[in-house]
């Protein structure tokens, strides 16, 4: 570690703190220091800037440089200070979530508006008016922490209540049923889609050999499969995505009397994802566009928000469903058993840190408060002992409780002691209970939790799944069945562009033939698509698959909000642009609940014809229309024609055409809508047409499908 020679001019003012740094002279050279040169900026403490220490509270005076014997003479080992600096950054990364490592986290409220004191004795759950503080981690499944934030995959939904009577995590995803009906399945299936372990790829994405070997071989996944590669995996947003508890649960009320409960989320803004194509191109215009997007609308005050409903059910309306409700592979329809709102939550600040919070939070199924419990479903039985055992390790031992964002906000006490990372001073003699030595110390309480009193079934001890679960495929028919038009394209083109990437013909064949009890005539459009010449043989079902009612509730397209709440219009600009016309549309846009962002190819901005700049909030090359809800661009003639021949520029007018989004175009745009092949269509309107534009903005134009993409 030789000392190199400073090459830095030396910089003349103490940044900030009000008190200059005597020990310098005018040039920043410090005075009297025989050792060195000094040529470095030396910061000082003072005014609001504390001095800098070590771990210990040591008041450093250099920060700069290590300690050498001489100038030019290797450090030496004495150097306390940069050892201790050094090995705290060489262990600031801890392990990442072996599923769910990228994720983004906000704290908010949850705020009760109907009781469910029938059926709970849940303060948090009875208490109407009383606001929970929480905090809410979003996640992708696949990727490691640093992935991109838009792949095709699953979103984790986890949310940790700091109620009054202990913290309550309900951790769910964006889907409201999973891959496997055993926790016996899940490190295959994790093994299975994350990248291989012999070639280090894919990262992020289930498009490869290993996971749909896995799927073709647990038709069980057939019904999750569906929603996988339907858009609910390609979300718009994480303040537009669902959020299910998936698993049954049990609320039990002060007579001890249960009633089963699933939870769900939905999103104020209403349910929107992208089409896959902007998905991908989303990816390379910014790995973080769901984070920051997120971090944007809170910032701005545009709080996000969701619904909290209960789907309630009684044993015996379980004993009725032709499908078995322990069973995670199975959803309860709406239309069978209807939501009821009972809450909201809304997310209104960000973390202070990102490693802290977001990082640091530990969810755990098995953290319920009294009058919540569990059911039976297997996956969920193994899911309460995998959450802590994996937290142990991820965060250093049994003490992370402790950790500001996961302790609880209501008091807690216990005999547990020690170990490491022991925070507190537990004080006094007694660390047991029963114990007669000390007046002060824990004890049980009639009020605490007690677990539901569950009949057993009978029968015999063994690993045995129930019979009932043997239905793979009626469900994932029904989910198929329930969906738009455009969205069965959809779900048949993702399923070829998935298995287009699996390498192994008999993966893609054995796919292909569960397709066909799920679908006969998706089946054909997945062989059609991957160019088969024929339709492998259907595998042998345990149970044939029923005909269900459909469920227009799974669907989104038509749940999309016909709104602008929430959205982003861009609007393209350049030198010569018609300051009148941008100002009408951004007053309309806004006015609608819209976010306006202006594109420039410089991102100084533009000098519009009136004489004025106008900055730019995105460069084009760097600020694609993927990056916005709706599109307008205003050009001079002569703009118009310069950037009739700029790539990004035409790129931009082409994909917000073939992603289905809003465009106004004026006079001067025409050239590079002409040359991104855009003819008049539906949605594409002239700039001055304000209200077509903002009437066209609030949806997708999804009859142009078929005119901008070859579906499968
Ligand atoms: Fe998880 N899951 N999971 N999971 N899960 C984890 O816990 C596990 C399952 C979910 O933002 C891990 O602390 C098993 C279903 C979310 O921090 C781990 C099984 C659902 C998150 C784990 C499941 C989920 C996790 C990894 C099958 C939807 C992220 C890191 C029995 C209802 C929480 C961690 C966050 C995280 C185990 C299945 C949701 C390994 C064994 C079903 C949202 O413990």
């Amino acid at each position: 570690m030789a000392a190199s020679k400073p090459t830095r001019k030396p910089a003349a003012r103490s940044a900030g703190s009000g008190t200059s740094d005597r020990s310098r002279d005018a040039t920043g050279k410090r005075a009297g220091d025989a050792r060195g040169n000094g040529d470095e900026l030396h910061q000082s403490a003072g005014g609001a800037h504390p001095p800098l220490t070590t771990n210990q509270g040591l008041p450093l005076a250099d920060n700069q440089n290590s300690l050498r014997a001489t100038e030019r003479s290797p450090t030496l080992l004495e150097d306390f200070i940069l050892r201790e600096k050094i090995t705290h950054f060489d262990h600031e990364r801890i392990p990442e979530r072996i599923v769910h490592a990228r994720g983004s986290a906000a704290h908010g409220y949850f705020e009760l508006t109907k009781s469910l004191a029938p059926y709970t004795r849940a303060k948090i759950l009875t208490e109407v008016g009383e606001k929970t503080p929480l905090f809410t981690r979003f996640s992708t499944v696949a990727g490691g922490a640093g992935s991109v934030d838009t792949p095709r995959d699953v979103r984790g939904f986890a949310v940790k209540f700091y109620t009054r009577e202990g913290n309550w995590d309900l951790v769910g995803n964006n889907i409201p049923v999973f891959f496997i009906q055993d926790a016996m399945k899940f490190p295959d299936v994790v093994h299975s889609v994350k990248m291989e372990p012999d070639r280090g790829y894919p990262q992020a994405g289930s498009a490869h050999d290993t996971f749909w070997d896995f799927v073709s071989l647990t038709p069980e996944t057939m019904h999750m499969i569906m929603w996988a590669m339907s858009d609910r995996t390609i979300p718009r947003s994480l303040r537009t995505i669902e959020g299910f508890g998936v698993h049954s649960f049990r609320l039990v009320n002060e007579a001890g009397d249960s009633t089963f409960v699933k939870f769900h989320w939905r999103p104020k803004l209403g349910i929107q994802s992208t089409v896959w194509d902007e998905a991908v191109k989303l990816q390379s215009a910014d790995n973080d566009f769901h984070r920051r997007d997120l971090f944007e609308a809170i910032q701005s005050g545009n709080f996000p928000e969701w619904e909290l409903a209960v789907q309630l059910f009684t044993q015996e309306d379980a004993d009725g469903f032709p499908f078995d409700h322990l069973d995670a592979t199975k959803l309860i329809p709406e239309e069978l058993v209807p939501l009821t709102v009972v809450g909201r939550m809304v997310l209104d600040r960000w973390p202070d840190n990102f490693f802290a919070e977001t990082e640091q939070v530990a969810f755990c199924p098995s953290h319920v408060v009294p009058g919540i419990d569990f059911s039976n479903d297997p996956l969920l039985q193994g899911r309460l002992f995998s959450y802590l055992d994996t937290q142990l390790s991820r965060l250093g031992g049994p003490n992370f409780h402790q950790i500001p964002i996961n302790a609880p906000k209501c008091p807690f006490a216990n005999l547990q002691r020690d170990g490491h990372m022991q925070m507190g001073v537990p004080k006094g003699r007694v660390n047991y209970e029963p114990s007669s030595l000390q007046g002060d110390t824990p004890r049980e309480t009639p009020a605490g939790f007690r677990s539901h009193a569950t009949p057993a079934d009978d029968g015999a001890k063994g690993r045995i799944r129930a019979g009932s679960f043997a239905d793979h495929y009626s469900q994932a028919r029904m989910f198929f069945r329930s969906q738009s038009a455009p969205e069965q394209a959809h779900i048949a083109s993702a399923l070829v562009f998935e298995l287009s990437k699996v390498e192994t013909a008999h993966v893609r064949e054995a796919v292909v033939s569960h397709l066909r009890h799920v679908d006969p005539a998706l089946a054909q459009r997945v062989a059609d698509g991957l160019g088969m010449d024929a339709l492998p043989p259907a595998p042998e079902a345990r149970v044939a698959p029923q005909d269900l009612d459909p469920s227009p509730a799974l669907r989104i397209i038509d749940r999309m909000k016909d709104t602008l709440e929430g959205r982003c219009v861009g609007i393209l600009v350049h030198d010569g642009s018609d300051a009148a016309t941008i100002k009408s549309l951004r007053k309309a846009a806004e006015s609608a609940g819209a976010t306006v962002k202006v594109v420039a190819p410089k991102l100084g901005g533009a000098r519009l014809a009136d004489g004025k700049k106008l900055p730019a909030d995105g460069q084009l090359a760097g600020t694609p229309s993927a990056v916005f809800d709706a599109v307008a661009v205003v050009l001079s003639s002569d703009a118009g024609k310069q950037l009739a021949k700029e790539a990004a520029a035409v790129d931009w007018v082409r994909d917000a055409f073939g992603h289905l989004k809003a465009i106004a175009a004026d006079a001067g745009a025409q050239a590079v809508l002409k040359a991104g092949g855009i003819a008049r269509d539906k949605g594409v309107v002239d700039a001055g047409d304000i209200k077509g534009f903002i009437a066209a903005a609030k949806t997708r134009q999804w009859d142009r499908e078929p005119k901008v993409r070859l579906l499968a």
